[in-house]
Order: C-alpha cells, then structure tokens, then sequence
C-alpha cells in the first residue's frame, strides 16, 4: 500500500459526531446490564455519590471514566456487567444549599442529582441508567429503615445518653469516624461535645470480624491500615491498684483503682497514677484537703476544647488528688493524680505511669516534679530520650534480667493468678452514633411511649414518610426540626394504642450508603430490600472504586452492615466488596492545589468536552498519569491527546492507493498487532490506563511508518480494526464512528467481541529495563524490545515499587535510554 498524499479528505466534527451517536445507543439501549445466563457476572461500582450543587470537577471524573473503561471491557470480555449509578442525596449539601436559596431540599437535591447525571452522560458513562435511584427515594428508604428495625431487633441499635461531638455549623451531632482533629467531615471547625440521648449501632461488638476479615479481601493496604489503626484492637491487662484507706469515713468508697496497660512489663517502673477528669472516681477519690483543687480541676477540664485535649496541648496540667495507691508487687505507696491527658473513653480511663518508658508519663512527671524509674535498659545507648521500646528489665526485683516480653508474660501470670488483674481486650473503636438532629434524612422508625418504652415502628407501616414541610431549617436549640411538627409526632403507640410520640431524629446518611450496593442489584424489587437471586447473581461488588477519604466511615459501616446481614441469614458472603481501588486526588496546574470549588480553581468536563470533544477528556484523563497516582490537571497537555486522535482519523480515513501487485503476508507486521493486544489487554485489566494508551500511541506511529510501505490489504484492514477495537473502552465516539462508517462494520464496536492475540505471534523480545529515582536502582522492569521514549515511561512511573518513591511527587524529569533505563528525578 502506497501513502496517498492528500491532505486531511474527512475532517472529524466531534460535536455531530457525538450528538449522533449519543441518540443511536440511546436506541439500542447500549448500555442495559446483561442477563446471558451463559455469561460470568461482573458486578463494577463506583463510590455511592453525594451530589453537591458544584456539579461534577475533571477531578471527580479519574473516578468515573476508568470504571466506565473497565466495564465497557469487560462487557466486550463476554461478561454480564452491573455498572449501575444512583445518588446519596440525604444530607446537608441539599439541604443547606436549600436554607439559603430558599428552596425546599427535595428539590435542591433533585437539581444536584439531575447535574450530575448529565454531567456523566456527557463525558459517556456506561452506567445502566434504567437502574438509578436516590436513597430519599421512600422506596428506597423504606429499607435503609427495615434495616434499622433488623438492627433493633438483633440488639445492635440502642438508645443512651452520652456526651457526643456536636458540630455547630451542621448543628447536628455526628459520629466518631465524623470528627478528626477538632473538624467535622465536612469541613467545620469547632466540634464540641454536647450531652444528648442517641441512637447508636453496636458496631463494636463486629470489632474482632472487622478486624480479621481484613485479612480476605483485595484493597489498598494503606486503608487497611487506617481500619485496623481505627478499630485499634489492644491486648492487655487491667490491674487494679488498691487504695491505701483515708482514716475512718472511708466506708462505701470504691477501694482500688483499675487501670489498662499494654504493657505490664513496665510495672516496677510505675510511679503514680492518673485518672481522666470524667472517670467516676476523679471527685470522690480526693482527701478532704485537696477536694477544692480537684473540684476546680475537673471545672476546668470540662471546659477546654476537646481538640486541645487530644491534640496533646494540655498535656502538663494535672491535679494531685492527695490518695495514695499500693503497688500490688512492691507495696510501694503511688500518689494518685488527675490530668487531662489520660482519656475518658479508653481502656479504664485510669493508667499507671511509667515516666522512664513513656513519653507523655514522662512530660507529665517532668512538669510535677515525680520520680522517673528505668526498669529497661535500652539495647543501645540512646542518650537521654525516653526508651519505650523492649530490652531487659532491670530494677524489677525477681524479673531483673529477663527480656521484658519475657517479663511482660511472667508479670501477667502472676497478677492474674492472685487476682489482681485480667486479661482485657481493648478497642478504641466507639459504637457508631446514628441519630442526626437534622430535616433531610430518613426518620428512625421507633416510637416512643410512656407505657412500653422504645417501640419500632411495624414494618408494615413503613416507610415512616419524611414529611413535607416548608419549616426545615434548624432551629439552634439542638432539637430535630421534625421536633416542631407536632401533628406528625403525635401518634398512637404500637405496643399498647396509647399516645404516644415518633421519634424525631433522622439517620445519619451513611446508613443509606451501608446497603446502596444491594439495591442496584434490584432496584424495583418490593419483598425486601433485595431480590435474594439477584443478590446471589452479583454480589459481593468485584470492583469498587473511589477516593481514600472513605477509609473509616462509609467503608468500615457497609463491612459492618453486610456482616449483620450475613448474621441474619439475608446475604451469603461477609465482605461487600472483593476489590477495593482508589484512584488518585486531581490537582490543579494553576496553583498546585486539590481541585475544588472551595479553591476556585476548577475544571468542569462542561468546558473540556465543549471545546475538545468526550473522548480527548476521556483518553486526557486516563493518560494523565497511573490511575492511583496524584495528577496535575494542565490544559495544555490535552494537546497532545487531541494530536493523537488526529492521526489516527487521517490515518484510518485516507483513501487507499494499491500497488497493483499481490503483496505477501507479513508475519512482523501481524506480531505486532498481538503484541499491542496482549499489552492493552493486561494494561485496562489492571487499571493502567496510561501505558494501555501509551502502547497505542507507540503502535500508531508504527502503523503510520508501514503505511509507507507495502502492507497486504487484508492485514492492514485487521490492523486498523484492532487499533480500534482496542481504543473504543477509552474514546468510544470516534471508534465508532470509524468502526461502522470507515472500516464498514455493521453492529456497533461496543458490541464486539475483545480481540484474541496469540503469545507465539508476538515474537517479542523483552528486555530488561532499569529504572532508577534519583540516580539509585529502584525497580527492574521486563519490556518488549523497541518500546519507545513515551511507553517506558509511563510504564515505570506506574512501577507500584516507584510509586512508592514517588510517594505522590511529581517527578521533576525523567530520562529514558532506550531498550536500558528509565531514570526518574524528584
Ligand atoms: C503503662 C505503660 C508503660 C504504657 C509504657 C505504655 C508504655 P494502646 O497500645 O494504644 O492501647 N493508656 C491506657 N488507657 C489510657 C487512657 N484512657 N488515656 C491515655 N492513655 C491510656 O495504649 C495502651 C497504653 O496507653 C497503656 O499502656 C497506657 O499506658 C495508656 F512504657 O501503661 B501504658
Ligand atoms: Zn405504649
């Protein structure tokens, strides 16, 4: 084949193009989830979405476009795919949104909602659109109540007075996993805790499973490790110190003090006690000298901000109560303190301090002037810091010598065997607090009534409606705005047809997100929340895929939920999700930062599609960097994408001028097409979208340099079949349109089959390519002889051991010896 020299004869107009093809799926419903009873299921989800008013960024879509990659490959894999979309439209966005402008929250989230799916619909999502919902739908919260009363009636939903992080923007009360460092969630300052009777699950008592089952699934180890730092199992003793008696009025007083340790090895390194200002016994263990201190004390205590308290700002202050406690193997007499860096909710609230081996005992010490006893020596001379590592124990009488874990056992056994302590498993894991005092969720479906107490509400009753009312905004007293309607919280009770009052808090969004991923499998169903053989067709999840920040909320609720179903006999796996993915946080070229509305510095795939059409977002995105890799967004990098397309229409389009001679076949020419096939092909299955498209690019020049030869007939037309089959998971408008309009096929290239290669066809070389960061030899990697510049290197910044290097950096330069060496420069 012969180039033929005209210039560009069929311009490609994305705009028609896409509008075009958008109505022709339309009409074959392209994307409907399969149901070929011959076929495998693969089940593909994204994060439940909360739909903000902002719409969708370029950086929301490095989560949305490669799941869409992902299942329109496995569809054309030969797999029956769930890859449903709905939204998690309870909650404040909406409903603030809604305060503000004046609307009701029904319909600001109605608005959201509606963006977005156009939003997604525009960069192409192949979502089953027949499948989408929204956890305020009542057909949908019918259930996420069910689920309430399933939990009720298994123990695992309780009611209890506690003091709870308040957060006065939201003006609700959140859960535990819902605050860190003094923040809400969502971003508020000022968390303060505030005494109210909750609606709690007892996620707690799943701690163990939780913890073990972590073990099974497929999911980045760094959120693993957040969930096990979260439910933070700790294996240790509770030893109680007695009390030395305070003269004669000492009856009815508790006469020891129970304090948690992990590590008994350090006992005879105590040298005095601390209680929190909250442990019951704080005010009544003070001798009748020191009862004015104490007492201003814990007055003060309370007062302080509960992020100054945990952030360590406070840890010097402390109180002494005037008692004293006995060592239980010395006898020695250990003054008994209280200090705010001992905290309430943990282990006993109470600990015995071994300031030689423990860094805040030892702050605390130094700042009261208390004795510091080394009963460890350091394997090395550390110089001054505090050792709280092992070594052996010293000054502690019979079990000087031996190796603290050593002591640790021996010390233990004792206690326990004379009664003076137990073996305690802690967590610091708290139960999960559902009760929001806010309009815009589901409403708990319990009454409550002066006769029988607590009582859920029928199911047949549900769903207990939200009702429609123009007086949602919170009122500032603490209390639901449900509170106010009274005509809706006056009811009969059903236990005993008295009068009775419906609860008025709603649940905490994340309950909806706990079983959303059920739902999708069957979404109309009505006999419960899930058709049990869809379930069993499609569950657990094979894919999910979202941002990191979900480690400890949605993640660890929908594992605890999942497993009270499996525990009720409604679903057969324990883990709702096989693989977990996060992709990586979008930044913005312009300041560096994370894009985000709040930064003015975003994105929207709006503007990027108006001027540069779906597929360049979509293929600009997925190359940008490693799926699971921080990336910049650049506007001017889409440039190179945008030439890319180019030459592949002007190289599929140009007319074809014949030699005039039969042509042999050329197996180097066909070696090269399985090749790209089988590099693609391990590329999308792995979700290394930037060195699948990297191949392509490299196999386009390399088809662009045939041309000038002579290639058989036949095998070019495969060649660009090939290209184009392999390219339509990623830009799926202009392989169409190629597909069906160019190359002459009749059925659309999203209802092929994935192409096969064959391994002895490929006839690669590999070579071995080092890959150093900084000069220093970090990864080998084996490559196909040849690669050029671009494919080496987007495959060894996607290296997971380089990444690691990376640790989110983006490199300054990388240089690239071909068929040799990949060297990266931070
Ligand atoms: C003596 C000791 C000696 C401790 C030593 C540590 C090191 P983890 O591992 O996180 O569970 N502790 C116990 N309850 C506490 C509370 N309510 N507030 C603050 N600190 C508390 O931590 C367990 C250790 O944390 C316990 O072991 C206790 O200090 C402290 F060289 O006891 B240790
Ligand atoms: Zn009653």
């Amino acid at each position: 084949m012969k180039r033929n020299n005209e210039s560009n004869k069929f311009p490609y107009d994305f705009v028609e193009v896409e509008k075009r093809w958008r109505k022709a799926w339309d009409a074959i419903d392209l994307y409907r989830t399969g149901s070929d009873p011959d076929k495998p299921y693969a089940y593909i989800l994204d994060f439940f979405p909360y739909p903000s008013g902002a719409g969708l960024s370029v950086g929301h879509c490095r989560n949305y476009i490669p799941t869409c990659v992902s299942a329109r490959f496995q569809r054309m894999n030969g797999y029956n795919v769930l890859h449903p979309m709905g939204w998690d439209a309870f909650g404040l966005p909406a409903e603030n949104y809604a305060i503000k402008h004046d609307i009701h929250p029904r319909e600001s989230s109605a608005q959201f909602c509606a963006t977005y799916r156009r939003q997604m619909q525009l960069i192409a999502c192949s979502y089953d659109w027949s499948r989408e919902f929204s956890s305020t739908d009542p057909a949908f919260y019918r259930w996420t109540q069910w689920f309430f009363l399933l939990l009720h009636r298994r123990g695992l939903a309780y009611r209890a007075k506690s003091s709870q992080w308040w957060c006065r923007v939201c003006q609700t009360i959140l859960a535990n996993e819902q605050v860190q460092n003094g923040r809400c969630w969502r971003g508020h300052d000022g968390v303060t805790r505030k005494e109210l009777e909750q609606w709690h699950f007892r996620i707690t008592d799943y701690a163990e499973r939780l913890l073990a089952d972590l073990d099974t699934i497929d999911w980045p180890e760094a959120i693993k490790t957040m969930q096990r730092n979260w439910i933070g199992r700790s294996e240790g003793l509770e030893i109680a110190f007695a009390l030395t008696p305070q003269g004669c009025n000492d009856a009815g007083e508790e006469s020891a003090i129970s304090v948690f340790t992990t590590r008994p090895d350090t006992l005879y390194g105590a040298t005095f006690l601390v209680l929190a200002p909250e442990h019951p016994q704080a005010a009544s263990v003070a001798t009748p000298e020191r009862k004015e201190d104490v007492g201003a004390y814990l007055v003060r205590s309370k007062r302080l901000s509960e992020r100054d308290r945990s952030a360590g700002a406070d840890d010097r202050s402390g109180v002494f109560s005037g008692r004293f406690a006995t060592h239980p193997l010395t006898g020695e007499r250990l003054p008994v303190w209280i200090a705010n860096y001992v905290l309430p909710g943990y282990g006993t609230g109470a600990i015995m301090a071994v300031p030689a081996h423990d860094e805040r005992d030892y702050t605390f010490a130094a700042a009261h002037d208390l004795p510091v006893v080394t009963v460890i020596e350091a394997p090395d001379d550390e110089g001054g810091a505090v050792h709280t590592g092992h070594g052996i124990l010293v000054n502690s009488g019979r079990y000087s010598g031996v190796t603290s874990e050593e002591g640790a056992k021996q010390i233990a056994d004792n206690l326990v065997g004379r009664g003076l302590a137990e073996r305690q498993v802690h967590y610091k894991m708290r139960d999960w607090l559902i009760s929001r005092q806010r309009y815009w969720g589901a409403p708990i479906p319990m009454v409550h009534c002066e006769k029988c107490g607590a009582v859920p509400v029928p199911e047949s009753e549900l769903p207990v409606l939200l009702p429609d009312t123009p007086d949602f905004a919170p009122a500032g007293d603490g209390r639901s705005p449900l509170a106010r309607l009274t005509d809706w919280v006056n009811t009969e009770c059903p236990g005993c047809g008295g009068p009775a009052q419906r609860e008025t808090d709603t649940m905490d969004g994340f309950a909806c997100s706990s079983w959303y991923y059920l739902r999708f499998t069957s979404p109309d169903y009505e006999d419960g929340p899930f058709d049990p053989e869809a379930m069993r067709r499609w569950m657990p999840v094979d894919t999910y895929v979202g941002g990191a920040e979900h480690a400890v909320m949605h993640l660890l609720y929908a594992r605890f939920w999942t497993k009270v179903m499996y525990d009720a006999g409604l679903v057969d796996f324990v883990e709702p999700f096989s693989t977990l993915l996060n992709q990586g946080v979008m930044h913005s070229a312009v300041d560096g930062q994370r894009m985000s509305k709040s930064k003015g510095n975003v994105v929207t795939p709006d503007e990027v599609v108006a001027a540069h059409g779906t597929d360049a977002l979509r293929l600009y995105i997925l190359f940008l960097g490693p799926f699971d890799g921080d990336a910049i967004w650049d506007d001017r990098g889409i440039k190179g994408i945008t030439r890319f397309l180019d030459r592949y229409w002007r190289l599929a389009t140009r007319p074809v001028v014949y030699a005039g001679q039969a042509v042999p076949f050329d197996p180097a020419f066909e070696g090269r097409r399985h090749q790209t096939i089988k590099h693609v092909t391990a590329d999308i299955g792995r979700y290394r979208f930037n060195t699948a498209i990297a191949t392509l690019m490299s196999y386009l020049n390399y088809l662009a340099e045939a041309q000038d030869q002579t290639v058989d007939p036949a095998q070019w037309h495969a060649a660009l079949k090939t290209f184009t089959l392999l390219l339509s998971p990623m830009a799926p408008f202009m392989t169409e349109e190629l597909w069906q309009h160019v190359l002459s096929q009749r059925e659309s290239v999203h209802r092929q089959s994935w192409p096969d290669y064959d391994d002895q066809k490929t006839a690669e070389k590999q070579v071995a390519i080092v890959v150093q960061v900084n000069g220093r030899v970090r990864d080998r990697l084996d490559i196909e002889a040849g690669a050029d510049d671009e494919h080496l290197r987007a495959v060894a910044l996607a290296s997971p051991r380089i990444q690691r290097y990376l640790a989110g950096k983006t490199p300054q330069q990388v240089f690239v010896v071909p068929d040799r060496l990949v060297n990266i420069v931070i």
